[in-house]
């Protein structure tokens, strides 16, 4: 029977909490409920955490699971029905949830699992520019493997459209080295060539910077690790959409918080709900996007 120890930390200005069992360990701010880094005992970490990291308030961590809500990426490409959600002046990148102060609900054991739980207050009619009303919860389900379900649940009376994601940094031994499993045949959107719609041929494999919306993407994803020799896998529900995202040298130059060669140690593969793939909530609908994050030797 797995025991879990939960303590609290801070990291700059977020509140954390560290859970460690003898299988794994977790590490979770209550900024965004971002899961900040993953790993099993006994192997690399699974989820990414960047060495030149900012924890400051307001500003999503370069790491583990932002998420993203109730919209993804830049506001103005996502469609009209997302866009006319939102009435404020400025639309941060990636929505308004990542950035704010989550509660938390509760943490209990459950068989040999931990069961946490998380909502954001402000979704239900609070959120700058957002007037609408939805209850926001991300529950993560930590055991053999990791599961984040992120549930919308609207509350009000008219519809509420969103795009959303878990927008996952994985870490790997070097992004040169790994593929991607189950993108074969699928259509894609190429965003870095004026956002061309593109034909995936075999397993994804990186040689520049990489920033790509897939379609009807399946439910199960992988990426295949030969230096680590291991499988990190994606099991999706709720989802026909997964962005893959790697900055490469000149766009990781750019970040502040990440070192210049960071990119060869992480690979996003979010799942999302983005481009044809939105959520459509009618008065009293909810909608669960879910991934969950485990691996296995090659
Ligand atoms: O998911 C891919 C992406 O939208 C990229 O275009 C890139 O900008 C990345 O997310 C990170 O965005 P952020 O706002 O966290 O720097």
């Amino acid at each position: 029977m797995a025991t879990y120890q939960v303590d609290t930390e801070q990291h700059g200005e977020l509140n954390c909490w560290r859970i460690t069992s003898d299988r794994a360990e977790l590490l979770i701010a209550q900024q965004g409920a971002q899961v900040l880094s993953y790993q099993r005992i006994g192997e690399p970490p699974l989820l990414w955490l960047s060495d030149q990291a900012i924890f400051r308030q307001g500003k999503s961590v370069r790491a583990g699971v932002p998420v993203c809500w109730p919209w993804f990426g830049n506001l103005q490409r996502n469609p009209q029905s997302v866009q006319n959600m939102f009435q404020g002046e400025q639309a941060p990148a990636h929505g308004l949830a990542r950035g704010r102060d989550w509660q938390l609900l509760g943490m209990e054991e459950s068989g040999n699992n931990l069961l946490i739980e998380f909502t954001l207050p402000e979704a239900q009619g609070e959120l700058p520019g957002w007037p609408h009303d939805v209850e926001l919860k991300l529950r993560m389900e930590l055991g053999d493997q990791l599961q984040l379900t992120l549930t919308s649940y609207n509350l009000g009376n008219t519809n509420v459209t969103l795009s959303q994601a878990l927008h996952s940094y994985f870490a790997v031994s070097d992004v040169r080295q790994v593929q991607v499993e189950g993108v074969d045949g699928l259509g894609y959107i190429e965003t870095l060539a004026d956002w061309e719609q593109r034909q995936q041929q075999g397993n994804l494999a990186f040689t520049g910077e990489t920033d790509r919306i897939y379609l009807n993407a399946p439910q199960q994803l992988a990426i295949v690790d030969p230096h680590w020799n291991r499988r990190i896998t994606l099991q999706a529900s709720g989802s026909r959409s997964a962005v893959i995202w790697n900055p490469w040298t000149d766009r990781a130059q750019e970040l502040p918080d990440m070192a210049d060669d960071g990119w060869q140690r992480m690979l996003c593969i979010e799942t999302a709900n983005v481009w044809d793939d939105v959520v459509e909530l009618k008065p009293g609908a909810s909608h669960s996007l879910s991934v969950t994050i485990g691996s296995e030797a090659l």
